[in-house]
């Protein structure tokens, strides 16, 4: 009998090529092992792997369960020889045969390097020769001290040897964060792949994609190649952030950064677990062990560089469109926001405005008066940013272009001595190489002459993925292993060469292959070094649509061409908060929609929640309706006009926001769930934010209701405009009133909000006087709030480091609020004039303001509201200033 059996099972392996190396595997627990397209039992058992159909396939993502995967005991790494020096642990690695990939690298090294407490950094690199690694600096980079003692930090990391894997864990918890044991490593000259297991079945971050804010491990692809394509879900979009963050079961959070540019595709599968294939570089990559949510992001900003402080108006509403077509529609689309005065400070053109859409150039008929509208605006304290894409017109005699071949700027075709041509906005055109520092010398002195003509205050750099009309090049690609690698993430269009630059072009640094996913971030870097010379001492305010690990060090980021819709609406939720995540916090996307004509009702409803953007635009294209304000009726202009009024109200907040992130690494807007971790629900909420610690945005998200449903973590919640504090006693959902007029907002207990009376610009508003709101957290027997507020000119490039600015705490309890200077450093007018006080549950019935008895104060008995208006109390007089009631 037993005898039968056997031979029957010996049988069947034969039959279905199945060993018990593959048997042991579930469905859940499969890695791809032949990700391109037209998988067969033949070429995947060539392969050496597993093939057998799965049952219960999944259809509801872009990918399937594999049919072809990894059996437990492929061919894999081993470590000959191990170092440790310092804070670097070595492998040398070595594979005995290659496997299926072309150029398999037999002989690598892994080198392990205790970065800092709580950041460790993996390279595993080519043992005997230099591969391309990704030539992109961090701006405020402060070396840490090396790490002497390899015992002190918050990880633990264990080696295996054969096969080589690393698995790294949390000391404080024993839990295992980070395990590359459950897939093999495969490390060829264009295919490199390795996996991780996850610590849960959510992860956050992996962008741009258009996603949901947590993403499900279940099975699906992320694939990376900056791409000009409206955001559609499952597709490779405008930037590349190969960053993920995972909460673990107790909270903790851990967060991971590929540092690679090469296309690339993120495999997720249920174990849970993800496959990172890139096709070339290095492997490269830091784990952070937070352990906050907070703690992980900032860990990242230290290696990608923090955000710059922004100018200040650029954190005023921006209106914008493409199609005015004449700088008279121009002027009359800016004269009617006036005059419904409406809070605006800047307004931009779009490649309509260009002549013959070549950059550098405005249309000297169609916008004659172009300056004119400039100066207007300036004398009204307004602002002026214009577009420039990259591509250069190959027009003879056209200066761009001339001066840029004398210097030699141009990316030329594989051995070409002329310039790589493709198509764009002007016909056809040649493509500066911005990691050419002669590039950058060249882009300077365009935009200083075009700055000398029409004085822009910011510049806007579309088009940089880049993007081109054509497919490599007019006379099509080399057709080398660059431009037909061996295997192809699953871009857009099928090739590298989709509506970009040929792969296989020269650059400075190297070849677009690896260079392409960087574009954006070195234009970004080119036009902000220009700025800085042209527009002295002042911030440069640039915005991409293309951008890598550390853009947000030189520019903001909208998210393209969505379309006006209640779901890019949405969309736009999760995309400003994974950015956050990024490191470039002034972001947002085209308010009421890019494409296709939006209507009054999406139109208000975006406009409310785009005032609580960190970058606030709206913009839309050249055959859709008009969707500036001053476009609706009087009821929906008055509505947006409000929301318009509490952005700028809160501005003092977010600047104070903005100079944290600069500082601090923090993030503007965060997921609710860095504030509250430890209350599940938050984990996947992106249909609600928090603008820093103390607000919570619930807007609604779709057409014709009056209520929304929103998550109210357990916390003590105001009404932002009322100060009805919310009755809750857990965290719980809340289903709220929400009339088309308002967007809910609440303040959380236990904060100090600075705000200030706003103007119809955001130079009127900075001369206003300050106001606090004080939202009152029960605290044992007492009740208190905290704040504080960063001040300086709004503009200067050296501020912080010049500390030219004064900065204040704010501390409250249930009988009076305190303001302490702590630095006096920039000379200005800062009145206090309006303080609010949340949650004061006695009747008030005497206010006193540095020991002064002062009668203009209401308390409003049904909402527990406590307001003090009219206050004149200089806040840089003295050091303190209190204000006590009873
Ligand atoms: O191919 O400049 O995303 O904001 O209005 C379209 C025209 C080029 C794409 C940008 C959009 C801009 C448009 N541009």
């Amino acid at each position: 009998m037993l005898y039968y059996i056997g031979v029957f099972l010996i049988i069947l392996n034969c039959v279905t090529g199945h060993n018990l190396q593959c048997d042991k595997i579930d469905n859940n627990n499969r890695f791809d092992c032949f990700p391109e397209y037209g998988s067969n039992q033949e070429d995947c058992e060539r392969r050496g792997c597993c093939w057998s159909p799965p049952f219960g396939l999944k259809h509801n993502s872009n990918i399937n369960t594999p049919y072809c995967y990894f059996p437990s005991d492929f061919p894999d790494y081993q470590v000959s020889s191990s170092q440790s020096l310092d804070n670097t642990l070595t492998y040398s690695l070595h594979k005995l045969n290659s496997t299926f990939r072309q150029k398999e690298i037999l002989k690598l090294e892994a080198r392990i390097v205790y970065d800092t407490k709580n950041r460790l950094r993996v390279q595993i690199t080519d043992a005997t020769k230099k591969r391309y690694q990704v030539p992109v600096f961090n701006n405020n980079y402060k070396a840490y001290e090396k790490m002497k003692r390899t015992d002190d930090t918050d990880y633990q990391i264990f080696v295996n040897k054969d096969p080589f894997a690393i698995k790294i864990y949390r000391k404080s918890s024993g839990r295992l964060i980070f395990d590359t044991s459950v897939a093999p490593l495969i490390y060829a000259d264009q295919y490199i792949q390795f996996s991780t297991r996850l610590v849960s079945k959510i992860f956050y971050g992996i962008g741009e994609h258009q996603d949901s804010l947590a993403h499900e491990a279940d099975w699906n692809r992320y694939t990376f190649w900056n791409r000009d394509i409206p955001p559609t879900v499952n597709t490779n979009l405008y930037g590349t952030h190969p960053f993920y963050m995972s909460l673990d079961q107790d909270g903790t959070a851990m967060g991971f950064y590929l540092l690679n540019s090469n296309a690339m595709d993120i495999n997720v599968n249920p174990t849970p677990a993800l496959t990172f294939i890139t096709i070339g570089g290095i492997i490269d990559f830091y784990v952070y062990l937070g352990p906050s949510p907070s703690e992980v992001v900032a860990q990242h900003l230290d290696v990608v560089g923090r955000p710059q402080m922004p100018q200040y108006f650029t954190l005023g509403f921006h209106l914008c469109r493409w199609g005015y077509f004449t700088s008279e529609k121009l002027f009359e689309v800016i004269k009617r926001n006036r005059a419904i005065r409406i809070p605006y400070d800047v307004q931009w053109t779009d490649i309509d405005a260009m002549s013959q859409r070549l950059d550098w150039t405005y249309d000297k008929q169609n916008f004659s008066s172009l300056a004119q509208v400039i100066a207007d605006l300036h004398a009204h304290d307004q602002y002026y940013v214009n577009i420039i894409d990259p591509a250069i017109s190959n027009t003879p005699g056209y200066y761009p272009y001339e001066s840029g071949l004398r210097q030699n700027v141009f990316i030329k075709p594989l051995n070409g001595s002329e310039p790589l041509i493709g198509v764009v906005w002007p016909g056809t055109t040649v493509f500066p190489d911005f990691t050419n520092p002669n590039t950058s010398v060249w882009w300077f002195e365009q935009a200083k002459n075009f700055h000398n003509q029409i004085p822009y205050d910011g510049i806007w750099i579309d088009m940089n993925e880049p993007s081109s009309f054509v497919d490599g090049s007019v006379h099509g690609c080399a057709g080398n292993q660059y431009d037909k690698p061996p295997y192809v993430p699953k871009v857009v269009g099928g090739a590298l060469s989709s509506k970009t630059v040929c792969p296989s072009a020269q650059q400075h640094l190297s070849n677009h292959y690896n260079l392409h996913n960087l574009y954006g971030h070195f234009e970004a870097i080119a036009t902000y070094n220009a700025l800085r010379s042209i527009i002295k001492n002042k911030r440069p305010f640039i915005l991409t649509r293309s951008s890598f690990g550390g853009t947000g060090q030189y520019a903001a980021h909208w998210s393209g061409d969505n379309r006006a819709t209640w779901e890019d609406m949405y969309y736009s939720i999760p995309n400003m908060l994974s950015f956050n995540m990024f490191g470039i916090v002034q972001v947002g996307s085209d308010i009421c929609g890019f494409s296709g004509d939006t209507n009054e009702e999406l139109c208000v409803r975006w406009m409310q929640l785009g005032s609580f953007y960190p970058f606030m635009r709206n913009h839309n294209d050249d055959v859709s309706r008009d969707q500036d304000p001053a476009v609706f009726g009087k009821v929906a202009q008055d509505i947006i006009k409000k929301a318009l009024l509490t952005r700028y109200t809160l501005l003092p907040y977010f600047y104070h926001l903005f100079y944290r992130s600069s500082q601090f690494g923090e993030t503007v807007v965060r997921p609710m769930f860095f504030e509250f971790v430890r209350e599940l629900p938050t984990h996947s909420i992106d249909r609600q934010f928090m603008v820093g610690p103390a607000l919570l945005v619930t807007p609604v998200l779709e057409a014709a209701v009056d209520h929304v449903v929103g998550y109210f973590p357990n916390d003590t919640w105001y009404d932002f405009y009322n100060g009805h504090q919310l009755d809750i006693s857990k965290g719980q959902y809340i289903n709220l009133e929400a009339p088309i007029t308002d967007i809910n907002v609440h303040v959380r207990g236990g904060y100090v909000v600075p705000f200030q009376h706003p103007g119809l610009t955001t130079a009127q508003s900075r001369k206003n006087p300050f106001g606090l709101l004080v939202a009152l957290k029960q605290n044992g027997t007492n009740k208190c709030a905290f704040g504080s507020l960063y001040w300086d000119d709004g503009q200067s490039l050296s501020s912080v480091d010049e500390q030219v600015f004064n900065y204040f705490n704010f501390m409250a309890d249930q009988n009076g609020l305190t303001i302490s200077r702590v630095r006096q450093g920039y000379d200005a007018k800062m009145i206090l004039g309006h303080v609010k006080v949340y949650g004061v549950d006695k009747q008030v019935k005497m206010v006193t303001i540095n020991g002064e008895m002062y009668d203009n104060f209401v308390y409003d008995d049904l909402n527990l509201v406590l307001e003090i208006k009219f206050i004149q109390v200089d806040m840089l007089l003295n050091k303190f200033i209190s204000i006590f009631w009873s």
